[in-house]
């Protein structure tokens, strides 16, 4: 009787592996027929070679860019790069990338950046928060921007048991910031089983030096994340789950679930547009040819802009789309003015004006 119900148990378990390895399968190769869609004035920006993953820009139109990420899982095009992180002035005629210097005593060599999110002060200090995988763990390290010698001043590097696998961040105050958790687990083998498995255990968390706190959960992959312009609703991109989800912010810093916005597309990186509060969503299109890089057949690219987000009826549409012919990998869309720059994951980043 034991051997029947461990039989049973045994069958069933592999019934449920078996039927989420499909669905996991469904997921990867889903490619949807790409339609161009690129606005009149795009060219690539040179000098971001080794990617361009997040772009953060500041009303003053100074644009920060994390290049050169070294991710498990993901195909790295030049793995001998140091991380760095460029600025670019849009309000230049042809703005160019530049790489900013940063301070001594801050380990460069193990600058691995991903999400990126300013912070200005009450006294108009810049901080740049830059989400770090030093030995492909997760910290987030604090730059002070200067301006005038464009540089960054390392001040703090945070470190926490709950800051694993670190994705995206937002900033609302001196030390204070959301961040995303796209993994649960953190060893090649069980991230694999997680993702198959669809375990939905990745969170949003809230850190501040007083109190750290997971304030949302339940996502399949937590990824970007951004704010409202009236700072009440925090947008998280599962990326997985092809969605974005609409949190209220309370006054204890907890999030609840206004609504999620369903894409099909796995959406990566957040901004808002500053002139209307719309979501600027960078997608991908094509996972399976994302995460088996074929140069004679590469990832496509997606940025969607979703207004009334929201109304009963958010309006999704794309604002770029390419084969891969021009850009792969988009992760990021930032817009400034009427310009737009694009990041990716594999090269340089596109600049359009709209
Ligand atoms: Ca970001
Ligand atoms: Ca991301």
């Amino acid at each position: 009787m034991g051997k029947l119900v461990l039989l049973t148990v045994l069958g069933a378990s592999l019934a449920l592996i078996g039927e989420r390895l499909l669905t996991f399968r469904e997921k990867l190769t889903a490619s949807r027929e790409m339609k161009f869609i690129e606005p009149q004035n795009c060219h690539l920006i040179e000098g971001l070679e080794n990617g361009s993953e997040d772009i953060d820009i500041l009303p003053s139109g100074l644009a920060f860019i994390s290049t050169g990420l070294k991710y498990p899982g993901m195909p790295n095009l030049a793995p001998d790069k140091l991380g760095r992180i460029f600025l670019m002035d849009l309000n230049e005629q042809n703005p160019k990338a530049q790489a900013l210097e940063i301070s001594d005593g801050f380990d460069k060599e193990s600058l691995n950046p991903h999400g990126l999110s300013t912070f200005i002060d009450k006294d108009n200090t810049v901080y740049l928060y830059v989400v770090n995988h030093p030995h492909m763990g997760s910290t987030v390290e604090i730059f002070r921007f200067e301006e005038q010698q464009r540089s960054l001043i390392h001040l703090k590097t945070i470190k926490h048991e709950l800051l694993k696998s670190v994705n995206d961040i937002v900033v609302l105050g001196p030390e204070q910031f959301y961040a995303t958790r796209d993994h649960y687990f953190t060893s090649y083998f069980l991230v694999l089983l997680e993702m198959i498995m669809d375990f939905h255990w990745t969170y949003v968390l809230f850190y501040s030096p007083r109190e750290v706190k997971v304030v949302a959960q339940g996502f399949s992959s937590a990824n970007g994340i951004t704010i409202s312009l009236n700072q009440k609703y925090v947008y998280v991109a599962d990326v997985t789950a092809k969605n974005i989800h609409v949190m209220e912010k309370h006054d204890n810093w907890d999030l609840t679930q206004v609504k999620v916005i369903h894409l099909g597309t796995l959406v990566d990186n957040l901004t808002i547009d500053p002139a209307t509060g719309d979501i600027l969503a960078g997608c991908h299109p094509n996972p399976m040819k994302l995460l088996n890089y074929n140069p004679e057949d590469p990832p496509g690219s997606e940025v969607l802009r979703i207004q009334d987000v929201l109304s009963d009826k958010p309006r999704v549409s794309t604002l770029y789309a390419n084969n891969g012919s021009v850009l792969q990998g988009s992760t990021v869309a930032s817009v400034y003015h009427g310009k737009m720059l694009i990041g990716t994951v594999f090269h340089k980043a596109l600049y359009c004006e709209l």
